[in-house]
């Protein structure tokens, strides 16, 4: 029963966004080809990890890799994917994230995920996380994440 409602929820988070946008989001970071929209952060209250979720694009004609992650709120920053596998759910690194030519790649709850681990603190909701993303060839694009209440998925 959750898959169906996460996509309707998605299209509505979505569609909040866009009317909100010229004033409560900042504006879309990049580097050269790679575009982040609808970045946002999920905590879980007393833990000191958290997952961050957004939207990769890519406008150019050349495939952009994501090979790792920073931020100055966690000790320790991946990617990570879930998985079901038997009735459980598994996560496992992705070392190389690839954003096609022309495509877009979603981090999403259930899929895949910038884990945070290490917190300096639980961020409040409403709070901004700083996430730094590592490109192949040298470039960086730096996001702004914006910590959403619990229920927000
Ligand atoms: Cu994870």
């Amino acid at each position: 029963m959750k898959p169906p409602l996460r996509l309707c929820a998605g299209l509505i988070l979505l569609g909040a966004f866009a009317a909100a946008a010229p004033a409560a989001t900042p504006a879309p970071a990049s580097a050269g080809a790679l575009t982040v929209e609808n970045a946002w952060v999920r905590i879980t209250p007393g833990a000191d990890v958290a997952a961050a979720y957004m939207t990769l694009y890519n406008r150019s004609a050349r495939p952009v890799v994501v090979i790792g992650v920073q931020s100055a709120l966690a000790g320790h920053a991946m990617i990570h994917e879930s998985k079901l596998e038997g009735g459980q759910s598994t996560m496992r690194p992705v070392e190389r994230l690839v954003v096609p030519a022309g495509g877009s790649v979603k981090l999403a709850p259930g899929g895949l995920h910038v884990m945070l681990h290490m917190l300096a603190h639980t961020p409040a909701v409403g709070e901004q996380v700083p996430l730094v993303l590592q490109l192949e060839g040298g470039a960086t694009v730096s996001v702004s994440a914006r910590v959403r209440p619990l229920a927000a998925d």
